[in-house]
């Protein structure tokens, strides 16, 4: 993945067709796709094939947290289709994640370890051990971690862990966090989707996150 404007777009909602439209039109304001759950159910390898043949590197958000072979498996799918990347969850442990990272590195592809989710919830259980989370990630050889822009105080407290790892932080627009603030906190990429997806006229919204972003500067 290559830093440019920093903002990576979360395609979540089918229909596939949809989300191919909106990636299309954001293509000059988004360094990669980041697909999910319910598209990956829906349409599953052809919709990363064909958000992949846009240009960009596609990312796979299945938040994998099994067993380590269970996740080298979907790993393993992910990568064979055509994936830049896979998110995994850290709590399962290193070694789960590990297994992750074994898989990518086959395919030249990146892992990400979620840590601190970025809504309201994630401060029940998730916050307390997220510097914990982002240690293992580390341990486990993961290439960057997930952290909320919602809380852009804990992007800074989560990059000290991961030293120059990359992070990318979800939690802009719609669910209240700033993209700005999450870069000038420590992020790499500010992950967005709805902001994007269910505007009316989705380039220029992807355009607007991208000026904000830029403005913000990039210092570490
Ligand atoms: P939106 O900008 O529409 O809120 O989308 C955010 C995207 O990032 C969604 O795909 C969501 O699943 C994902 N995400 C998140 O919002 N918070 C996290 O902590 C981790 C995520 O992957």
């Amino acid at each position: 993945m290559q830093p440019s404007k920093r903002v990576v777009l979360a395609l979540d909602a089918p229909p596939l067709r949809r989300a191919l439209s909106v990636a299309s039109d954001s293509l000059p304001h988004v360094d990669a796709f980041k697909v999910g759950w319910p598209l990956i159910v829906s349409d599953g390898r052809e919709a990363i094939r064909l958000l992949g043949s846009l240009g960009k590197p596609v990312l796979v958000d299945l938040k994998a947290a099994d067993i380590p072979n269970t996740n080298r498996l979907v790993c393993e799918a992910v990568f064979s289709a055509g994936a830049a990347g896979v998110t995994a969850h850290a709590f399962p442990g290193k070694d789960s994640l590990a297994a992750c990272v074994e898989a990518a590195r086959r395919w030249k592809g990146l892992v990400f370890a979620v840590t601190e989710m970025s809504h309201p919830g994630a401060v029940e259980f998730m916050q307390d051990r997220a510097e914990a989370l982002a240690r293992t990630a580390v341990e486990a050889g993961a290439d960057g971690i997930v952290a909320p822009a919602t809380r852009p105080e804990r992007i800074a407290a989560l990059r000290k862990v991961v030293g120059k790892r990359t992070i990318i932080s979800p939690g802009v627009g719609t669910q209240g966090g700033s993209p700005a603030d999450a870069i000038r906190a420590g992020a790499d990429y500010v992950i967005v989707g709805r902001t994007i997806t269910e505007s009316p006229q989705p380039a220029k919204a992807a355009a607007e996150v991208a000026t904000a972003v830029a403005g913000a500067g990039h210092p570490h």
